[in-house]
């Protein structure tokens, strides 16, 4: 069986190298098989050792150097470069065969979600075993305005890729005990969002509150945002739950083999 693909998104510091690098040693520790790919040409992070690296091929300083560009310039021509080398990373991804594979995308969003290179790397990576992890970063997540932004965006990622997508919050130790329960009560009665996103009028001819999340209501997203603190390994469980579910239905999967339990 081909391996689940997860690719980790999210705006810029969301925490998607650290979600990436604390979530494949929680999946190692259960036992599950599971590699780690890095698709930004830009990573510097020290504490990331991706099983695959894009930068074997790719590198943000060489594209600046050689074709000229400044960061923004160059960021853009290395990720469309990224796709020109996808057989590379699959070849070198292919004999590690895991059950799963965490991709670990651009620090910028929009690098991913809007490139239509992105589009070919999905297909040819994961195919039709890929699935979208959403980071939502808990700064923004913690206002009711932030929060429907992140929700209109992930869907807005989700339609744009047309794949499973599971919504994360990122480094939820950083909020309060009080704003993890807000939260929390968001994602269980919308309508709590709606009363607090209408409580403040909108200033000039800025789109009404209600229109919007009405706008969203009928787009009908994934109103359940999975609370997760990769600093403090929590949520991962969960999180690979809901992946299980996407794709398996909920089925346990044996230890061993990393696949559905067969007498289940
Ligand atoms: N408190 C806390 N900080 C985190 C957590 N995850 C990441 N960070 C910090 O957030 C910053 C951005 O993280 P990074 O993984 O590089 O974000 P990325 O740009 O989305 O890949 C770094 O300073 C991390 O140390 C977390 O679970 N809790
Ligand atoms: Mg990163």
């Amino acid at each position: 069986m081909d391996p689940v693909t997860i690719y980790i998104t999210g705006t810029a510091g969301a925490g998607k190298t650290t979600l990436t690098t604390a979530w494949k040693a929680w999946m190692h520790d259960q036992g599950y098989s599971v590699t780690t790919v890095n698709l930004d040409p830009g990573m510097e992070d020290p504490n990331f050792d991706p099983d695959v690296d894009v930068r074997d091929w790719v590198k943000l300083e060489d594209v600046m150097a050689t074709a000229k560009l400044g960061p923004n310039g160059a960021q853009i021509a290395a990720s469309d470069m990224v796709a020109v080398n996808l057989a590379s990373v699959r070849d070198a991804l292919e004999p590690l065969r895991s059950d799963y594979v965490l991709v670990d995308t651009p620090g910028q969003v929009e690098l991913f979600a809007f490139r239509e290179a992105s589009r070919a790397i999905v297909e040819e990576l994961g195919g039709d075993r890929s699935l979208i992890a959403f980071l939502f970063d808990p700064m923004l997540t913690r206002v009711p305005s932030g929060f429907v932004s992140l929700l209109l965006f992930s869907s807005t990622v989700q339609f744009r890729f047309g794949l499973p997508l599971v919504n994360v919050l990122a480094k939820d130790d950083l909020l309060t005990e009080e704003e993890r329960h807000q939260i929390a009560t968001w994602c269980e009665t919308p309508e709590s969002l709606y009363d607090a996103i209408t409580a403040t009028p909108p200033r000039g001819d800025a789109l009404p509150s209600a229109e919007l999340f009405r706008a969203l209501e009928i787009l009908g997203p994934n109103w359940n945002v999975l609370p997760t603190s990769a600093r403090e390994e929590r949520g991962f469980a969960d999180l690979y739950n809901a992946v299980q579910q996407v794709f398996f239905g909920g089925e346990d999967l044996d230890k061993d083999s990393g696949r559905p339990a067969e007498n289940h």
